[in-house]
């Protein structure tokens, strides 16, 4: 205890040290800094409001203080998303801070091979000294960055800009790449921008919703709450392999085969057509490729996709006349989309078939891509990786000038070209160019496809540096050096959620030790490195939010319209665009679209297609059956560096990895219910309690991504157009584990 009081002294001697001026506002305002008891903004016995750090729903959740820490939270009943609810992940938001693997000082891996805790000033010095000596011998683009979509947007755009125009990196990615990429990519196709069309209010407004790849009861229960509320008795389908929470809560499940959703959307697109469906008004106005797109579908013949998809003739036949009839048809997709070896034109054909029947604009409707962090969309327009920030492009000279002129840095500073994929980082550290890495805030060595190669590859780095907020991750546990940071409810900063809406979050906690929030990390790097001069405009995260607006002006995503912090904890967050001058007090949600202009220069949307692909690695004789894997849990969060901390949390989900099994594969396999088995690919294997069940079909097993052995099996196939990872499908065998040799 006496230690934990005494830190923060310690730290602000550091950086009253190193940096005067940010030094002195940390004494005199310890709460912005993820240190100090009382949050400088906040009354210390007051309840505040600040937007759920787990989910892209975004939920306001009402934080109770008490002498300045949060006590206890309630969910908000007037913040539009959640309205008063939010599932056992948002209650238990505050759990995680008070984890006894917290990371509370640096730590080095000293020449024991141990990791050692050091002062922040060794940290800080050897960070420089090792990555500026690789840059030296290999070049400044050997040493890379992996970030997130779960840290504020300000403290993706300090790290973007401290990284690529202060350390002079080409490349860096972010775990976005796991999970946005394919619909970035396809929104940015079809509409010349990144830019998802809908607000939650569709959800009750449709009349037709179509989940594609999507389970919201479990990965978005707050969203699937919002179907509920839907006065209009709506038609619900789901189409995904499994019959998940939401495809037994649906109106019509259609469990096709896995991956075979391209040929599926193409035949209803050719159904659509042929039964006069289309809405031409709307496809003549506002669209281009039509004839084209009809021609590509035309192919798909009921018989054939039947076949394909393994579903029955009449099923596809009820579906295209439920979309083909609805007056406000909204097609969603998740991860059984984006994760796919052909994700971006899947996600297209859903595009196609909103804008052919003129779904489009109107409330209930659009083609509508759920995030799945917190701050998914934050990371695509700010975090400097695939795109320059403010969703601008970094080959065009046109925007260099302008982010450089609103960051006031020389338009030199800025790459002439974008970044590296996160896989084609990886590849890199094998081929040996990357040779130094900085992973913020997301689990590598858990998380990424095909894990065995992974940890191999971190390592083979002269230099992993990894910033989390706990020391026992897999990836922490294989740095070099390692950041202690502060987290969510322990800093300020502004998360964008599915729906575009920009929230705030608060410091309601004070980090433990000497954790700062993940912003000061980047400023006291940026100072050690020697470009603090080169970032002194982003003096504070809300600092750095009014230079994302400046960068945003113009923009399909032009924020300028939002005063500061305070404007949106008035207006309870606030959707992007709102361009200065426009007052939309009158609408709490708002959609894209309306006027059917979208962001291409002759104002239309593109409709895209392709023929689709066979699956990377089919299943054969030695390995039968297909592995899909995904959320097991509302309890459970990724890798559960976070909800594992929960004892809460922990009665909610099963401690042990298990695998979903159909009964007849049970029998053919000889698995009984609570059995062991053992799962397994070409590359590796698992041992997992049998769950027999009918929610997967015959053929195909499902794993939770929650334990660390899910990817062990999976196969890295990514998508070509988004370099999206396939985590959904791989071939596997199963057997029963035998006891004495497993
Ligand atoms: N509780 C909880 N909630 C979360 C998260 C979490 O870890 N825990 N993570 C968040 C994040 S980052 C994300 S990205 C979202 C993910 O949210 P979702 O994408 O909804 O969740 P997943 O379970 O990954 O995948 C959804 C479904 O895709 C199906 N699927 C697999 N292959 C195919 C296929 O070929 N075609 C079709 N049509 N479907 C297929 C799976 O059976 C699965 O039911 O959840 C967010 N919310
Ligand atoms: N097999 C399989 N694999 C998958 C998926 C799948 O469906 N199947 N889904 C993929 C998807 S969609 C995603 S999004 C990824 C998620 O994969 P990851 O991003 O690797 O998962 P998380 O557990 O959320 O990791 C976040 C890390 O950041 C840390 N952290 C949290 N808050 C902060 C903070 O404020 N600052 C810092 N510095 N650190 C912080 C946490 O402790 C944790 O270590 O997994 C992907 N992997
Ligand atoms: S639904 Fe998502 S944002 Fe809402 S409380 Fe749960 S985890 Fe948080
Ligand atoms: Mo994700």
């Amino acid at each position: 205890m006496s230690q934990k009081l005494k830190a923060p002294k310690v730290v602000a001697d550091l950086l009253f040290q190193r940096t005067g001026k940010l030094t002195r506002e940390l004494v005199r305002d310890p709460g912005g800094f993820g240190l100090g008891q009382v949050p400088a903004r906040l009354k210390p016995d007051a309840t505040t409001t600040a937007v759920c750090g787990f989910c892209s729903t975004g939920c306001g959740l009402e934080v109770h203080l008490k002498d300045g820490q949060a006590v206890n939270l309630s969910p908000a009943r007037d913040y539009s998303v959640n309205k008063g609810a939010a599932c056992p992940k948002g209650w238990e938001a505050l759990t995680p801070l008070y984890a006894k693997d917290r990371a509370v000082r640096p730590l080095l891996r000293n020449a024991r091979g141990a990791l050692e805790e050091v002062p922040w000033q060794t940290a800080l010095g050897t960070f420089c000294s090792r990555f500026k000596a690789i840059q030296q011998k290999h070049g400044p683009h050997s040493v890379a960055f992996i970030s997130t979509g779960q840290i504020p947007s300000e403290e993706m755009a300090l790290l973007g800009a401290l990284a690529k125009f202060g350390m002079g990196m080409l490349h860096g990615d972010g775990n976005t790449r796991q999970c946005m990429a394919t619909a970035v990519v396809a929104y940015k196709q079809a509409f010349g921008f990144d830019a998802p069309p809908f607000t939650y209010d569709d959800f009750e407004q449709s009349d037709v919703l179509v989940f594609v790849g999507a389970n919201p009861c479990i990965a978005h229960p707050i969203m699937w709450e919002r179907v509920c509320k839907n006065p209009h008795r709506p038609e619900i389908v789901v189409i995904d392999p499994r019959k998940t929470e939401t495809a037994m809560a649906a109106t019509q499940h259609v469990p096709l085969r896995p991956k075979s959703d391209l040929r599926l959307l193409y035949c209803i697109t050719h159904l659509l057509i042929e039964r006069g469906y289309v809405d031409r008004a709307y496809v003549e106005a506002h669209t281009t490729g039509f004839a084209e797109l009809a021609r590509h579908v035309a192919s798909f013949t009921l018989a054939d996709v039947a076949m394909d998809t393994g579903l029955s003739a009449e099923s596809i036949e009820k579906l295209v006349e439920t979309i083909g009839k609805g007056k406000r048809v909204s097609l969603w997709w998740t991860m059984g989309v984006n994760q796919s070896h052909e994700g971006v034109r899947v996600a297209q054909a859903l595009i196609n078939i909103a804008l052919i029947t003129g779904n489009m604009g109107r409330p209930g409707t659009g083609a509508n891509s759920i995030t799945g962090q917190c701050n998914a969309m934050g990371s695509r327009l700010f975090s400097n990786t695939t795109n320059l920030m403010g969703g601008h492009d970094f080959a065009s000279a046109e925007d260099r000038a302008k982010v450089a002129a609103a960051l006031g840095i020389d338009e030199a500073r800025i790459p002439r070209q974008g970044s590296l994929a996160y896989d084609q980082i990886l590849e890199g550290v094998l081929s040996g160019k990357i040779k130094g890495l900085w992973i913020v805030a997301t689990n590598t060595a858990h998380s990424w496809i095909n894990q065995g190669d992974v940890q191999d590859l971190l390592k083979r780095l002269e230099f992993l540096v990894v910033q989390d907020m706990y020391t026992s991750t897999e990836t922490a546990r294989l740095a070099h050096l390692v950041l202690p940071a502060a987290g969510w409810g322990e800093k300020e900063g502004t998360f964008i959620n599915s729906e575009r809406r920009i929230g705030l979050l608060k410091k309601v906690s004070r980090a433990p030790g000497e954790a700062l929030a993940d912003f000061y990390i980047f400023k006291l790097i940026a100072d050690a490195w020697g470009c603090a001069d080169l970032l002194r405009q982003f003096e504070s995260p809300e600092q750095t939010f009014q230079l994302m607006k400046r960068v945003s002006r113009g923009q399909p995503c032009d924020i300028t319209g939002i005063r500061d912090y305070a404007m949106l904890e008035d207006r309870r967050g606030i959707q992007w665009p709102l361009p200065e001058g426009k007052d939309v007090a009158a609408q709490a949600e708002r959609r894209l679209f309306e006027d059917g202009k979208f962001y291409h220069p002759d104002g239309r949307a593109r409709l895209l297609f392709e023929a689709p692909r066979p699956v990377p690695e089919p299943t054969d004789e030695r390995f039968p059956l297909i592995l899909l894997s995904g959320r097991g849990t509302s309890s459970q969060w990724h890798t559960q560096t976070r909800t594992g901390k929960s004892a809460v949390l922990k009665k909610l989900y099963p401690a042990e990895a298990y695998v979903e099994v159909n009964p007849e594969d049970a029998r053919r396999y000889g698995l009984s219910p609570s059995d062991y088995a053992i799962v397994e690919s070409r590359r590796g294997k698992l041992r997992a309690r049998v769950h027999v069940t009918h929610v997967v079909q015959p053929g195909q097993v499902f794993v939770p991504m929650h334990y660390p052995e899910a990817n062990q099996l999976t196969f890295a196939a990514f998508d070509p157009y988004s370099r999206q990872p396939s985590y959904k499908h791989c071939a596997v065998q199963i057997r029963k584990s035998d006891p004495f040799a497993d």
